[in-house]
């Protein structure tokens, strides 16, 4: 009788989708709160501001796009709604809009500059819409809000060319009938794809990208890009275990659905004047690289333009001194040339041993998954040797990246040492870094 393969190295893992693996490598992307709020000097707009205080006097958004381009991030994402239903683009669905503010003499739209900048410097375009509207007077009236909301994705979907990522909040409230708006995510989610079949839609249940759980920037340490759907059913969903889920994903999970960790530069994620002297500092910055990033995750760093339409200049140097310190980081790479010598790679306990050649000092491990046939290491051990091995970095998920940071460690050898869900159809990757 042939031998069968046992049914779990049978069942086919799942993988990314090109969409998702785009989304994956390009690492940083930037968020853009910019709306009423900005000039409320508030975080939740009621829907009661009048379109007329919306006044940017001197918006740039090639500021925006060459800052972000400058420091490094691909992607930028701007809140075309927000909850206060303020529309930043002259829609026809609502005067809640910058057709009725003074902005470019009532013949502006945001949007439209925005991916015009994005288009101009190579930045690809995401666009966040808040379902949460609070200045609609048909919200809580589902099916008719429900369709004002499709309208709306439609407009920003077939006006403006290629979006590469739509973004959904969950948030849920009360219409003035004083009823829950019920939405119909199944629809939303297939307009979207209609009308943008390449694009990638977040929230917190996907269905391409996940929520990474929280707002501080950090993802689970434990960091799987497969998820089960049912453990967060919709966007907004409540209960015990989803911010578990959110932040770990899960090694049996059916779907491919990588987590997306999204934090602002400021406290708040509009402008506000008061808190331009707490910006992050550049080590908060470096450090928000390596537990998003370094965890296997994406950055969506918020960087909220101001009441005169541009990003504020502190912020700007931070995020320029950033980029300059994770060059520096990453600028002495050692193990270049050496080539790992593998053994067992088709067993569940592969392991490797790189000789360096000469004693190095390294203080940051790189390694990543080819994740192109999925995700699969569950643990892995990382040893350094100059007279006897010593761990360096020892953890669980490796995924598109896992980096680990420790006190520079003088090593003629390394060893890795991995324990995996299913054999490895590639080798990983090993990079190491020292000080400079
Ligand atoms: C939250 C919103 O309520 C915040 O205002 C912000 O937009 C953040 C990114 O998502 O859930």
């Amino acid at each position: 009788m042939p031998c069968l393969p046992s049914l779990q190295w049978r069942r086919r893992r799942p993988v990314p989708s090109a969409a998702q693996l785009a989304w994956q490598r390009d690492e940083l992307a930037m968020f853009l709160h910019f709306g009423v709020n900005t000039f409320t000097d508030r975080e939740w707009g009621d829907g009661k501001e009048s379109p007329t205080i919306f006044d940017p006097s001197s918006l740039d958004a090639r500021q925006w796009v060459k800052t972000a381009k400058a420091a490094g991030f691909r992607m930028m994402i701007l809140t075309a709604k927000h909850h206060d239903g303020f529309c930043l683009w002259p829609t026809a669905t609502t005067k809640h809009s910058v057709a009725s503010s003074p902005f470019r003499g009532g013949g502006g739209d945001v949007v439209m500059e925005f991916v015009l900048a994005c288009r101009i410097e190579g930045m690809k375009v995401g666009l966040y819409c808040s379902p949460w509207d609070r200045n609609s007077p048909v919200y809580g009236d589902s099916e008719r809000y429900n369709d004002l909301f499709c309208d709306q994705l439609t407009e920003l979907l077939t006006r403006y060319g290629r979006i590469d990522e739509v973004w959904f909040d969950g948030a849920n409230g009360e219409g003035p009938n004083g009823k829950k708006q019920v939405y119909d995510w199944p629809r939303f989610f297939a307009h979207v794809k209609k009308l943008q079949p390449e694009t990638v839609i977040f929230s917190d249940a996907g269905p391409d990208v996940r929520w990474i759980g929280n707002e501080r920037g950090v993802a689970g340490d434990t960091n799987w890009s497969t998820m089960d759907p049912a453990a967060v059913p919709y966007p907004g969903a409540d209960g015990p275990n989803i911010v578990a889920a959110l932040q770990s994903g899960d090694p049996n999970g059916s779907v491919w659905r990588p987590g997306e960790t999204d934090v602002s530069i400021r406290p708040g994620w509009f402008y506000h004047p008061a808190e331009d002297d707490k910006v992050k500092t550049v080590e908060q910055l470096v450090d928000l690289y390596f537990t998003s990033v370094g965890r296997n995750s994406k950055l969506l760093l918020n960087v909220p333009p101001t009441r005169a339409g541009l990003l504020h200049h502190t912020d700007v140097s931070r995020l320029t001194e950033m980029q300059r310190r994770l060059s520096r980081l990453f600028a002495n790479e050692i193990a270049a040339g050496a080539r790992p010598r593998w053994t067992f790679l088709n067993s569940m306990k592969p392991a490797c041993d790189v000789d360096l050649g000469q004693i190095h000092s390294i203080t940051i491990a790189d390694l990543a998954e080819d994740i192109t046939t999925g995700q699969v290491v569950t643990r892995y051990r990382l040893e350094g040797m100059t007279t006897a091995w010593r761990d360096l970095a020892v953890g669980t998920t490796i995924g598109y990246r896992k980096l680990d940071r420790f006190d520079p460690v003088r090593v003629r050898r390394v060893r890795l040492t991995l324990e995996v869900l299913t054999p490895l159809a590639r080798a990983p990757r090993i990079r190491l870094y020292s000080p400079v």
